[in-house]
């Protein structure tokens, strides 16, 4: 096999107009325009509203590049193109080769007779879609949405969903050679398909595991037959099975036992191991006519659904341990999917698992993301509930073109993804039971036309490609019950929007029994650094048309208002009201996620939405556009700790119980002791120590209980409801591990003062990282360090503390100036700021 890629610098037009620019592919219109000065940064202010027209308009690039001689003397030569935006002609040397309607397929056209030695010309014209969807939404109207945050009837077209705007991103209608582009040859045969099925069993109590591959191929050729295949699996470099196989009709089987396998496990349940599987294709002269190259996992990985007390489970087990899922939903990691870079990647998802998530859910009307997000996914322990890329709408599954295209597509998806160790589940899509309806009222999907997509094509299509995958047809699901209830306590898994869209108190989420969250979730803005990005001095206020702007959900702001008012008092400034909505989101997601781990196992997940931005904005999302940690984030590492205290206050008995909730420990050493010890502090408002007290408790790998009650009758009793903060460590080998607070009232009801916060700065070991020690003489709740200053920005080890007397918090930073200049302890002391709630109050 040879390569010559067609990536690199074409030129980019739009018809009618002389002067082409420079256009990098892969890449997107808008990016080029941009580069080229035509437009200004989208994200800036409200820029977007004068960009509608690049998505309205038709765009031609184009490039010459040379083929070599020896190039065209192979048996087959295709063009590949890895990702075309989306309704594209593709011309070469003048000649029309295809046509093609789908941003997420891989497209191959057979061009050897196109070619010709020396110069050649490539052209790409990509016709708008805006008026094909108009066109066809006269013919049928595919759900019409009423969020003017969309543009209606996108689903006319297979293309990335949120690119028409969505309740938390712009409509920025793209167009462009977004993956790579490639001219391939082959001699005599390739390899089409080789699949890797595993077999996981025990002898004499240990794993063991043997592997199928099964190989396909195509013969180009009939001069050089008697194919074979050579397999090896390699571990680190060394190789631990080999096999030689010769293909029968173009296909055979090779399989191998690895006696001593090395079993790769979720983040924190054990290590994640990666072997590589290695197949060559060689003819009888041991030629190599193709190879494909595979990193595998050994594991089983999937989702157990079986009737159980409370109905039927619905929970993920790895190489039979079942685990309770702590993670979030993905969405695209930007507007322009060819911005996303690897650093960029690797940034999300190693701030993933640092805030202890095992499992990502790329949700259905982003795309399926690069190998790169996988890849990082496999190494990380990151499992992967991946949806097909279907959301919030209805499709033209009554198209049978548009089903042959969904088909493709579909097979194109999970022959990239099926050999990762982190693929946990192939989902159907995104909230589409709860508008599949009987009939085609209102627009809705008729439920024959959804099923014969989400029952019938897809399923069937992973049962033959990747058939030890489990596969659901939607997310929500419910197995049991109506199909369209998206909130079923019985079975499946279930989307909680009772608190936010439905302004339910954030302790609704305490009456919540379902078996699996797998959204939920709660608005904040990001911090002011990064409104400072989008923003004119003149916008900062949450009311005005910019912030309104960069806030996608009409009711977002109000609704972020409405509950602030309901736990908190009254921020003083604009940036304290930023501040406060991510400690009124961290604090939302917190009682969620704190009671579905105290129901284990009746609830066995808890994915929140979201977990990132794809431009500056008003969101869901714990980690900012610009990568920045927002409260929520800090808190994540602590509700998702592998072993979790958690407070549960009952302000009427007064009391407040203390449980302990772990996650499964299956590599961890047979003699590991599980004993720890509780401590808790009692402290008023004013600082005063009322008690402070040592028990000694269990902790239960996979189980959770009630490890106390602290009954605070009588210190409220005497010092008020109000007056009481409850701190309590859990610590196991002098090390904090988990550690909670509460109060029997809502923050606002504390009248918190000064807490006389002592701060220490000291170098670490580490060049470049600093100790902050926290002391304070009152208590100081979600205490926060910042820099408000442009020079200096900081990724802490934690942050949004709480601080009480008796007590400290070490937090390690890493700053970096603006100027690259190495800073010191003075340059940290005098920057820093260290502030807690009650400093962003008004009064
Ligand atoms: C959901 C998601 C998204 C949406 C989010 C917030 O249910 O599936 O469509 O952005 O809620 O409204």
């Amino acid at each position: 096999m040879n390569q010559l890629s067609l990536n690199g610098t074409w030129t980019l037009t739009k018809p009618g107009d002389a002067k082409p620019l420079d256009a990098p592919v892969p890449g997107v219109v808008h990016d080029a325009l941009q580069a080229a000065g035509t437009i200004d940064d989208p994200f800036y202010r409200d820029n977007e509203n004068a960009l509608a027209w690049i998505g309205e308009t038709d765009w031609l690039y184009a490039r010459t590049f040379d083929v070599p001689a020896e190039f065209l003397a192979s048996d087959k030569i295709v063009l590949r193109c890895l990702g075309l935006d989306t309704l594209a002609t593709i011309r070469l040397n003048g000649k029309k080769i295809a046509t093609t309607d789908n941003m997420f397929r891989t497209w191959e056209f057979d061009v050897r007779k196109e070619l010709r030695a020396g110069e050649n010309r490539i052209e790409i014209r990509f016709a708008s879609v805006i008026p094909v969807i108009n066109k066809n939404q006269k013919k049928v109207s595919l759900f019409p949405t009423k969020q003017p945050e969309r543009i209606s009837g996108h689903t006319w077209v297979r293309k990335e969903a949120c690119n028409f705007g969505w309740d938390w991103g712009p409509k920025l209608v793209t167009a462009g050679i977004w993956r790579d582009i490639e001219l391939i040859a082959h001699d005599t045969a390739e390899l089409t398909d080789v699949l890797v099925q595993q077999h996981h069993a025990k002898k004499q109590g240990k794993p063991r595991v043997t592997l199928d591959v099964a190989i396909d191929s195509k013969t180009l050729t009939t001069k050089r037959s008697k194919l074979q295949a050579d397999v090896t699996l390699t571990y680190n470099g060394k190789s631990v099975a080999h096999t030689r196989v010769a293909l029968s009709r173009n296909k055979a089987t090779a399989s191998f036992v690895i006696e001593t396998p090395k079993l790769w496990w979720p983040n924190g349940m054990g290590e994640q191991p990666l072997y590589e599987l290695t197949v060559d294709l060689l003819d009888a002269n041991e030629s190599l006519l193709d190879t494909q190259t595979h990193r595998i996992g050994l594991r089983t990985l999937g989702v157990v659904r079986k009737p159980d007390r409370y109905g039927e489970s619905f929970h993920f087990a790895c190489n039979g341990v079942a685990f309770f899922s702590k993670g979030a939903n993905w969405i695209p990691a930007d507007v322009f999917a060819t911005r996303v870079t690897a650093g960029l990647y690797e940034d999300l998802l190693t701030s993933a698992v640092e805030a202890n998530m095992n499992m990502i859910r790329v949700w259905g009307g982003g795309i399926y993301e690069s190998e790169l997000f996988y890849d990082l996914c496999d190494e990380l322990g990151l499992c992967v509930w991946q949806d097909f890329m279907f959301a919030c709408s209805t499709y033209p599954a009554f198209e049978p073109a548009f089903m042959e295209t969904v088909e493709a597509e579909a097979d194109d998806a999970i022959r990239q993804l099926r050999h990762h160790a982190c693929l946990a589940l192939w989902c159907g899509n995104n909230e589409m039971e709860e508008i599949a309806g009987d009939e085609r009222r209102h627009k809705i999907m008729p439920w024959d036309e959804y099923k014969s997509l989400f029952d019938k094509l897809l399923p069937s299509r992973v049962a033959k490609l990747d058939p030890q995958r489990d596969y659901c047809p939607a997310s929500p699901h419910s197995s049991l019950g109506p199909r369209n209830n998206s909130s079923n306590h019985t079975s499946g898994d279930a989307h909680l929007w009772h608190v936010w869209h439905g302004r339910a108190p954030l302790e609704w989420f305490r009456t919540s029994y379902h078996r699996f969250c797998s959204e939920f979730g709660f608005q904040s803005f990001p911090e002011p650094k990064t409104v400072n990005t989008y923003t004119q001095p003149g916008d900062r206020n949450v009311a005005s048309p910019i912030m309104e702007h960069h806030q996608r959900t009409h009711i977002g702001n109000t609704r972020i208002m409405h509950y602030m008012v309901e736990d908190f008092r009254m921020p003083s400034t604009f940036e304290d009201t930023l501040w406060l909505s991510q400690i009124l989101q961290a604090r939302a997601i917190q009682i969620g996620v704190e009671h579905w781990r105290r129901n284990m196992p009746r609830c066995m997940g808890a994915l929140y939405w979201q977990l990132n931005d794809c431009w500056p904005v008003a969101s869901w999302a714990s980690i900012d556009y610009l990568g920045r940690w927002k409260a929520l984030h800090y808190h994540t590492r602590h509700f998702f700790a592998p072993v979790l205290l958690s407070a549960l206050e009952n302000a009427e008995k007064k009391t407040v119980e203390l449980h302990i909730s772990a996650d499964p420990m299956p590599a961890a050493p047979k003699k590991a002791s599980n004993k720890a010890s509780l401590v808790w502090t009692l402290v008023t408002l004013a600082g005063e120590v009322l008690a402070r007290e040592t028990q000694a408790v269990e902790i239960k790998p996979g189980k959770t209980h009630r490890a106390m009650t602290v009954d605070l009758a009588q210190v409220t009793a005497e010092f008020g409801q109000g007056n009481v903060i409850l701190f309590a460590d859990l610590v196991q080998r002098d090390e904090v591990i988990s550690s909670t607070m509460a109060t029997l009232v809502k923050p606002k009801g504390l009248d918190l003062q000064d807490p006389k916060l002592t701060v220490t700065v000291q170098r670490s070991d580490d060049p470049g990282e600093f100790h902050v020690h926290l002391k304070s003489k009152r208590p100081a709740l979600w205490t926060f360090l910042d820099f408000p200053s442009d020079e200096i920005d900081a990724h802490y080890s934690d942050n949004f503390v709480h601080v009480h007397p008796g007590g400290e918090h070490v937090i390690t930073l890493v700053p970096h100036s603006a100027s690259d200049k190495p800073l010191t302890v003075a340059d940290v002391k005098k920057n820093l700021r260290v502030r807690s709630l009650v400093d962003l109050y008004s009064t």
